[in-house]
């Protein structure tokens, strides 16, 4: 078995604090970030150790693109064992976005192709600009999707589309990629990092309870089957609002104090 790769200064992942959330950016514009075993393991490392003080983050790429996808310089042969490894590092590394500590908010823009929409589909939000495209050319490669997308992003358009893109190495623009579920905002040229940033403070500011449950709770629950999800779903909820967050800011509510829901 090759020797466990380790992140490098070229495989960097740059994190800045911006009040209460971690802003986590992908910095190796030269390849497009493309996602060498060293950049994977750097980000597993980067969300696995968030400050303390971290209650949302912002995952942003550098340069032209958001993410190329796996470094294919790297994809060297390996035996059937070797291959099953690679992907499970891969599982894992996005497993810490996915079931971290905090949400993580993906600002996309350029390319969101193979293992870098892999990676964007294991966020818990997609904010795109006018400039990203959408694309697996796995099925192009020769290869097949080995970081989660298998599982995640059937999750997010079904697993039609996905097979399409797969088979015809179709290719989405922003506005197609927002109508079809693969972000949730569209926004313009060069803001989709504003965008995320200012979701993420809002996110930030909710009781933690809260945003505890949408990570952990509401995905399992959706899995399960009705009667279960049913019980889960009381259990969440009784949890919830029997935290004292939640009773002093429904009190703040019934007393005129918090502001209401407005229109957007
Ligand atoms: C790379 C990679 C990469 C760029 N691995 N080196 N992903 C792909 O099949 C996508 C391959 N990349 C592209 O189609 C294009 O590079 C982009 C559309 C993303 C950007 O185009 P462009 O014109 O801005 O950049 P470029 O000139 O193509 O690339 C600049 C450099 O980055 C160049 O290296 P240089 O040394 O010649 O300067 C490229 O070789 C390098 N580069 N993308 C390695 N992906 C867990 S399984 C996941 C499976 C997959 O993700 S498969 C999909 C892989």
């Amino acid at each position: 078995m090759r020797p466990r790769p380790t992140p490098s200064a070229t495989d960097a992942v740059q994190l800045t604090m911006q009040g209460p959330v971690a802003v986590i950016r992908l910095c190796r514009p030269g390849k497009r970030n493309a996602l060498s075993d060293g950049l994977i393991l750097a980000i597993r490392d980067t969300f696995q150790n968030l400050p303390a003080e971290a209650r949302a983050a912002v995952i942003h790429g550098e340069g032209e693109h958001f993410c190329a996808g796996l470094d294919l310089s790297e994809l060297q042969e390996r035996d059937a064992g070797e291959g099953v490894h690679h992907s499970r590092m891969w599982h894992n590394a996005l497993d810490q976005v996915q079931h971290g500590a905090v949400p993580v908010i993906a600002a996309l823009h350029g390319a969101v192709v193979g293992g870098g929409l892999e990676l964007a589909s294991a966020c818990h939000i997609r904010v795109a600009d006018e400039t990203t495209f959408f694309a697996l050319p796995e099925g192009t490669r020769g290869i097949f999707v080995g970081g989660g997308g298998a599982v995640r992003i059937p999750k997010l358009i079904g697993a039609a589309r996905m097979t399409d893109m797969m088979l015809t190495g179709r290719v989405y623009d922003a506005v197609d990629g927002e109508r079809i579920g693969l972000a949730q905002y569209l926004v313009p040229k060069g803001t989709a990092l504003d965008k995320a940033l200012e979701l993420a403070q809002r996110i930030a500011s909710n009781a933690p309870l809260t945003n505890y449950a949408l990570m952990h709770a509401l995905p399992r629950i959706a899995e399960q089957p009705a009667d279960h999800g049913f019980f889960t779903e009381a259990l969440m909820a009784s949890i919830a609002q029997a935290a004292p967050e939640a009773k002093e800011r429904v009190r703040a509510f019934l007393e005129g104090k918090a502001a209401k829901v407005q229109k957007g």
